[in-house]
């Protein structure tokens, strides 16, 4: 096992991954920005090192720095969480140069998945189920373009290779305006990305958001641990997400879950990652894969007892996955509330000072936060300060206890999302379960 973890991250998943790494006896670096030296997992850490000023540039996403802090400490690995660095091939590749674990897949698979182009070759060649479209980035040739959007059928989109998590896309609805969006996104990609590939897909209009979650050793052992429904989102935001998707049927895990499985075994992928994809019409289409582990990974552990953060650190330090896909039962239901500290009208962040802050507790309820009563929620970094999750031996006891907790909770001093989750919880077609990507934006009146 991994002696000591530097953990290249902050807030409530830094806290997670220096709990992880506590119980596998690994020691920890908190490194951390000047604005962050008050976090709960800086105090709990073994060391810590401020690796710089508050913004992210200067800190959080300063590669020397945080490579420094590596060296200077004696550490082995590195774990990126979500966000920051996590998806970055470089940084993956700048870590194993300089003799460290990265913790998570090669720099090579970040790069695959990184370009969406890419991902879905691979994807495709592997067996998994991908949406109609282009073979591969599209061509300068008008007249082609215009018969591929033809042959897919209007309504279509185009997609940035480099683009991913809602960036760079474009709908198109008629041949009147696709060559103008192709050559618009085509523009914007290669200003925002460093790369103007882009490629056509058919345009789902009611998709739901399903995700499958994997654990892959790189050895070849990969195994699924079922899917999340994420589509409860705003602006590309997710505000609830729930495990298992309401619907999927067992046979269609073991199907879709096995697709998965099988391409992480032929890539060859080594550490947890998901695999994201549109659920329509009883159908799954893959749209892009995620290389790190993601903040809705607490649903998935619920619900099958596997602690990913954990298994994360395992397959980092070599070991071969000793959990078997007849092992993974799916057991109850789990739902995440994700707690900003956010205007409820505006949604415009609203960091400051926490005043008082009171726990929900009770059976089957779990918190992931990094706050406690006088904490000072700085305004340099994402708004998320916690995650609340309810486990329930099925979907109404889910909901039932995430209402008591949404209830119990309480929070003063700055504004949170909280009412927000309340009216989710209680609303009739969150209740009925399957609801699609548009509902929560429609239902706000966006
Ligand atoms: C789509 C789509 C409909 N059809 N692709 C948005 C984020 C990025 N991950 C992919 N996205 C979409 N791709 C096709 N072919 C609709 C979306 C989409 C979306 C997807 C997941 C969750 C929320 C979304 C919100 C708006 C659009």
């Amino acid at each position: 096992m991994l002696d000591k973890v530097v953990i290249a991250n902050r807030g409530e998943i830094a806290l997670r991954i220096l709990r992880a790494c506590r119980e596998l006896g690994i020691k920890t670096v908190a490194v951390h920005s000047e604005a962050d030296r008050e976090l709960k997992h800086v105090r709990l850490a073994d060391e810590s090192v401020c690796i710089g000023p508050a913004p992210s540039d200067q800190s959080y996403l300063n590669v020397p720095a945080i490579i420094s802090a590596a060296e200077l400490t004696d550490a082995v690995g590195i774990h990126p969480g979500y966000g920051f660095l996590s998806e970055n091939a470089d940084f993956a590749e700048r870590v194993e140069d300089s003799g460290f674990v990265f913790i998570g897949p090669t720099p090579e698979s970040i790069r695959t998945m990184g370009d969406k182009v890419e991902a879905i070759r691979a994807m495709k060649k592997a067996g998994v189920p991908c949406v109609p479209g282009s073979d591969g980035p599209l061509g300068d040739d008008s007249e082609t373009n215009i018969k591929l959007a033809e042959k897919i059928g209007y309504p279509i989109i185009i997609k940035a290779a480099g683009g991913g998590g809602g960036r760079g896309m474009r709908v198109v609805h008629s041949e009147a305006t696709l060559l103008n969006s192709i050559a618009l996104t085509k523009q914007e990609a290669g200003a925002n990305f460093g790369n103007d590939m882009v490629y056509m897909e058919k345009f789902l209009e009611t998709p739901r958001h399903i995700e499958i979650q994997i654990l892959s050793d790189g050895q070849g052992n990969a195994i699924h641990l079922g899917e999340r429904d994420c589509s409860m989102q705003r602006r590309h935001q997710k505000v609830v997400e729930e495990a298992p998707a309401p619907g999927i049927t067992e046979e269609m895990r073991a199907q879709i879950g096995q697709r998965c499985v099988d391409a992480c075994i032929q890539l060859n992928y080594r550490g947890a990652g998901t695999f994201e994809f549109l659920f329509q019409d009883g159908e799954f289409y893959f749209i892009e894969m995620n290389t790190r582990v993601q903040v809705e990974h607490p649903v998935t552990e619920m619900i099958t007892g596997v602690d990913i953060i954990k298994e994360q650190l395992r397959i980092a330090s070599g070991e071969p996955l000793n959990i078997k896909q007849s092992d993974i039962e799916i057991r109850g239901h789990a739902i995440e509330c994700r707690i900003n500290a956010e205007d409820a009208k505006t949604f415009m962040p609203s960091p400051g000072k926490i005043d008082r802050y009171h726990p929900p507790g009770g059976p089957g309820i779990r918190i992931d936060t990094h706050i406690y009563g006088g904490y000072t929620v700085p305004p340099h970094y994402d708004s998320m300060i916690g995650k609340l999750i309810a486990y329930g031996c099925n979907r109404e006891v889910a909901i039932a206890r995430m209402q008591g907790a949404l209830s119990e909770i309480d929070i003063k001093g700055i504004r949170t999302n909280i009412d927000l989750h309340r009216d989710i919880l209680a609303d009739s077609a969150f209740q009925a379960g399957g609801t699609n990507i548009h509902y929560l934006e429609k239902k706000l009146g966006l």
